[in-house]
């Protein structure tokens, strides 16, 4: 009896493509950056108070190199429908572009080709890719991202890290966003870092809120960091 392996076969080809795009952003010195979560858990709220952090001039970052130009941002935005986050991401002053996902709920590597192709990124230094909103399919397929996150907001629940541990465990960092709810809802925070870190002791894990705009500067200096590596290596 032949058995075909189709999942495997698609996951190795994924990776390949994946590996590819890695490789040309570093040899470019560009930083992609893929954000995950639920719906509604504040992906492109984040996204927009974090461009807004990043324009801030002559910054320093911790090692001592002064960035002394506002960041070029660009936001692939991937739904299965509509462009209103696309919209809102422009209207807030950065390059965006709406990718369908043909009901697929996942970005892929080739389709991260397919939306940098189109939006263009000789202009950019950062890229984000604001994921379908999903806690599963995301986290199987490698988008060629060189840093993966994911956000979890107080309203979802504590235990999300225990119900959909593969996200937690492909992600270099967790945002644990709309903290200024903690009245109400019944979310340990405590309790989440713990589980997250069980998966995935090497998570950064930082508290926002995207409404207020609070909590952002580790997060902001995690990415400095980290373009600051991507240029200079
Ligand atoms: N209270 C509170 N609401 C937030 C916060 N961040 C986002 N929201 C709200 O949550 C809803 C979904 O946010 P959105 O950014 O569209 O989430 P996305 O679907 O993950 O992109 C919107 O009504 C936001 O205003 C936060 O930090 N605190
Ligand atoms: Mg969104």
């Amino acid at each position: 009896m032949t058995i075909l392996e189709l999942k495997q076969g698609i996951f190795k080809e994924n990776e390949i493509s994946a590996d590819g795009i890695r490789e040309e952003f570093a040899k470019a010195g560009k930083l992609m950056i893929n954000v995950m979560s639920s719906p509604g858990s504040g992906k492109t709220t984040t996204l927009l108070r974090t461009i807004e952090g990043l324009r801030a001039l002559d910054t320093k970052s911790s090692n001592g190199i002064i960035i002394d130009k506002p960041v070029r941002v660009g936001v692939m935005e991937c739904d299965i429908d509509a462009s209103v986050d696309a919209e809102t991401i422009a209207a807030g002053g950065a390059k965006a572009i709406q990718l369908h996902t043909g009901g697929m709920c996942h970005m892929d590597a080739a389709m991260t080709r397919q939306g940098l192709d189109a939006m263009g990124i000789d202009d950019l230094d950062l890229v984000f890719i604001e994921n379908v909103g999903n806690l599963v399919c995301p986290a199987e397929f490698d988008t060629g991202a060189a840093i993966n996150i994911t956000i979890l907001s107080l309203p979802e629940g504590d235990d999300k890290p225990a119900k959909y541990p593969l996200v937690y465990q492909v992600s270099d960092v967790v945002l644990i966003n709309k903290i200024d709810a903690c009245e109400v809802f019944d979310f340990d925070i405590e309790l989440a870092r713990e589980r997250i870190l069980k998966l995935n002791p090497k998570a950064k894990i930082y508290c926002i809120s995207a409404k207020n705009n609070t909590g952002f500067e580790p997060w902001l200096e995690y990415i400095r960091e980290k373009l600051i590596s991507a240029q200079h290596r």
